[in-house]
């Protein structure tokens, strides 16, 4: 079979990148087709290259339909809605978009432990439905300074967390696989005596099977009344219904929540909530993140016709 330029475009990445793509590839847009038999019957034996982002991931049946697929590359740093190791039977290279988003996904970490304590949500609807000038001052809150702080998952976006979590003068500890050599914070191999010992939670591990569940109701728990949890990573780390059973009854203060089970349908339940901040999954949502994420998918994209080594594969 001739080399082709033909790509499957499950999920795209910017509309500029896109358009520039368009001029050197053969895009065949899956994502926008109303008859989607009809474009892999036409199209299927040319693609070897996916184009998806982490929300959307890759179909497994559509997987088993691409007879030379060679490369997934993926619009994101998690890849728990891509079947791993059914690519990697398949000889089938996956690329994500790590690193560029670390910034602003810890940035939105911190955001939204700050918002979370100091009720922000509350504070701005107290203002604007003029409780403020009929009742006065909004209820106390509570402090960053002097907190426990412990990660869940100390990879580069637990570590660009905790620095930035430092000036507020915090204690931090985490929880892992294992302990890091060149780490100073506390670590805690149990995730239990992590939540009992922290006041904020922040969630910051990798999602998939072997996460799924990890914040139970014990963990819950441990954290306390007086505790409050952020996640940044997956909805499917945290078992959502205790959660929401526990912010209900005041096992936890309150959350911080970036990631649902089930996005974009969040479960309304959240929104009745007072103690909980939500954002709905846009902690990578900037312009210039955004258009980073989606170069490397380009760049990955490109290497991969041009015969070179990939730029940031997975596996
Ligand atoms: C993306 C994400 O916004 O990078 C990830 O893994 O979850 C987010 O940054 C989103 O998945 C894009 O589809």
């Amino acid at each position: 079979m001739s080399e082709t330029r033909d790509v499957l475009v499950v999920s795209p990445a910017r509309p500029h990148q896109m358009e520039k793509l368009a001029q050197d590839y053969n895009l065949h847009r899956y994502d926008k087709s109303d008859d989607r038999d009809a474009l892999l019957a036409e199209v299927a034996d040319k693609i070897r290259l996916v184009m998806t982002t982490a929300g959307v991931g890759m179909p497994t049946d559509l997987l088993g339909r691409l007879p030379n697929l060679e490369v997934i590359a993926s619009f994101g740093v998690g890849y728990d809605s891509i079947d791993i190791p059914a690519c990697t039977a398949r000889g089938v290279k996956v690329t994500n978009t790590p690193d560029v988003l670390n910034d602003d996904v810890a940035d939105t970490a911190i955001m939204l432990m700050l918002s979370t304590l100091r009720r922000l949500v509350v504070g701005d609807r107290w203002a604007r439905s003029g409780n403020w000038s009929k009742n006065g001052a909004m209820p106390l809150t509570t402090t960053l300074h002097s907190k426990k702080v412990g990660i869940v998952g100390l990879g580069r976006i637990g570590k660009a967390i905790a620095s930035r979590a430092e000036p507020f003068g915090v204690e931090l500890g985490y929880f892992g696989r294992s302990r890091q050599n060149d780490i100073s914070y506390q670590y805690f191999d149990d995730l239990i005596a992590l939540a009992t010992w922290a006041d904020v939670l922040v969630v910051a591990c990798p999602g998939g099977n072997a996460t799924r569940d990890l914040i139970n109701i014990d963990v819950l728990k441990a954290l306390g009344a007086t505790g409050y949890i952020v996640n940044i990573a997956r909805g499917s780390v945290i078992d959502e219904p205790a959660l929401i059973t526990a912010l209900q009854d005041g096992v936890v203060g309150g959350a911080g929540l970036d990631v649902f089970h089930n996005e974009p349908h969040m479960n309304p339940a959240f929104a009745a909530l007072d103690n909980v901040v939500i954002y709905p999954h846009h902690a990578s949502g900037t312009v210039e993140t955004r258009d980073a994420m989606g170069q490397l998918v380009v760049d990955n994209l490109t290497a991969f016709f041009a015969g070179q080594p990939l730029i940031t594969p997975v596996n």
